[in-house]
């Protein structure tokens, strides 16, 4: 099939482009995830919205997080929505969660829903320091006193994350929702999702489909279905983390979300001096740290490499052909030979060397596996934030030519100026959501980190694939 080809935006105009829609989705101290289709604040949609909104303002990139965390629970878990106070049509809004009325750790306002999503966030606190740092003056102080405010909430809510949901064997961090691996409709839950058997529910009305118009763009109804009784099994516990590790029907070893907190526990740990936090709590972090790539490392299936989730409730491991299967490339810990092959394998045909992709960047799910389809959310399009996710983790671990390879093809997939939730693969086309903040978030964040590994390959740092020193 011949296909219209692509508007593609000059620089500058991306970014004025990317700057209008974080403007526009600004509700003064939140940015909502969407204009439309998600009109609150998400939780790791706000911390790479913060990483943007860096570039046009640290005091505001600051407030986005600060928001975040005014609403972090009781246990420390940052809630995976915090809502805007205005009635919008969003579905399930806080009448489905009831949250501040069923458990005394959430807060009472605002209005919050009851699980959590991956904790990229340590990362955008130190990706803002960086850039304040850069500006200097008045941006550096503010931001180092955003870091030091911050620091302990930060603490408080990897500290909950491994000791309530890594602390069952293989060690990996739990999930208790699909929603919670932010990858909602992904094929790596679809085993697990077909052993929870969907009880009575009320009549409910899709507001994300009225929104995005093509259904086929979104998850279908049977697993929507499943969402909202996963929910309410969570209310009907009470948010009780407990009873929730006890009786939860889905809980699965999120092997992404693992690597995510081993690197963000790093990063705050490399942060304690600024936040003049005390040593044995950097060491801690470190343990952690440590601990988790542990679990993420042994994860890694031996025919393929791959890392592996693990269905704690079958006490199986799940073997699917998604982007997570990537993992170890965002944390380390591999061994040299393990970690070229990883290299090889993301950069080969199956992933982002398959003809014919509009970028070179790995496919939330592997085209032509039994799971893919390209148009389907998390099955198979490209999703901007999780190639900046790559980029910078391949920046921090010393690689940094793949780093700025991730930039420039994750700056050709934004190039028509859309800032879509995500694309089709092969034809770019725009599909979800457009105007998505985190999209036109790491935009801008591409555009201004040119000089950081910018230039031509020679001008590129060679790989060292060792960390960046702490
Ligand atoms: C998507 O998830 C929400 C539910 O949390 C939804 O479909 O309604 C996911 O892509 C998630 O990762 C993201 O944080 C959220 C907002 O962008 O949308």
């Amino acid at each position: 099939m011949v296909h219209p080809p692509r508007r593609r935006l000059a620089e500058d105009e991306l970014g004025e482009a990317a700057a209008g829609v974080l403007r526009t989705n600004d509700r003064g101290t939140m940015t909502v995830a969407a204009p439309r289709l998600y009109p609150h604040q998400w939780s790791w949609d706000a911390a790479f919205v913060a990483i943007g909104l860096a570039h046009l303002s640290v005091p505001r990139a600051c407030v986005e997080l600060d928001s975040l965390l005014a609403a972090q629970w009781r246990t420390g878990m940052i809630p995976h929505i915090v809502f805007a106070d205005d009635a919008s049509e969003y579905f399930p809004g806080p009448q489905w969660w009831r949250c501040a009325e069923l458990t005394d750790a959430a807060p009472r306002r605002p209005a919050t829903s009851g699980i959590c999503q991956p904790a990229v966030h340590a990362i955008a606190v130190d990706r803002i320091l960086e850039v304040a740092r850069r500006h200097g003056g008045t941006d550096r102080d503010a931001a180092e006193a955003f870091v030091q405010r911050t620091w302990p909430a930060l603490y408080a809510w990897h500290r909950w994350l491994v000791t309530t949901r890594a602390e069952a064997s293989p060690g990996l961090v739990a999930i208790v929702h699909g929603w919670e691996s932010g990858m909602d409709n992904s094929p790596r839950w679809d085993e697990p999702y077909a052993a929870v058997h969907v009880g009575p529910l009320p009549a409910y009305h899709r507001t994300d489909v009225s929104v995005v118009g093509d259904r086929a763009q979104r998850p279908e109804d049977a697993e929507y279905d499943r969402y909202l009784w996963l929910a309410g099994e969570l209310r009907r516990l009470r948010y009780d983390d407990a009873a929730i590790a006890r009786q939860s029907t889905f809980r699965v070893g999120d092997v992404f979300a693992t690597a995510v907190l081993a690197v963000a526990c790093d990063i705050l740990a490399k942060l304690a001096p600024v936040a003049r936090r005390p040593n044995d709590q950097a060491e801690q972090l470190r343990g952690w740290a440590d601990r988790l790539r542990r679990a993420v490392v042994a994860s890694t299936d031996p025919a393929s490499g791959m890392a592996r989730d693990h269905d704690l409730r079958a006490g199986r491991w799940l073997g699917t052909d998604t982007l997570a299967g990537f993992a170890p490339l965002l944390c380390g810990g591999l061994d040299q030979t393990s970690e070229q092959a990883l290299l090889a394998e993301l950069d080969g045909p199956r992933w982002c060397g398959a003809p014919g992709l509009v970028a070179a960047v790995p496919p939330s799910t592997r085209p032509g596996t039994a799971g893919y389809d390209a148009r389907r959310y998390w099955r198979g399009p490209l999703w901007p934030h999780v190639v900046w996710l790559f980029g910078w983790a391949f920046e921090w671990r010393g690689y940094l030519y793949r780093a700025e390879q991730m930039r420039r093809e994750g700056l050709r997939l934004v190039a028509d100026g859309t800032f879509a939730e995500y694309y089709e693969p092969h034809t770019g086309e725009p599909l979800g959501s457009h105007a998505q903040s985190w999209t036109a978030a790491v935009s801008l964040d591409w555009l201004a980190s040119r000089t950081a590994t910018a230039g031509d390959r020679g001008q590129v740092a060679p790989d060292t694939g060792q960390p960046r020193p702490r």
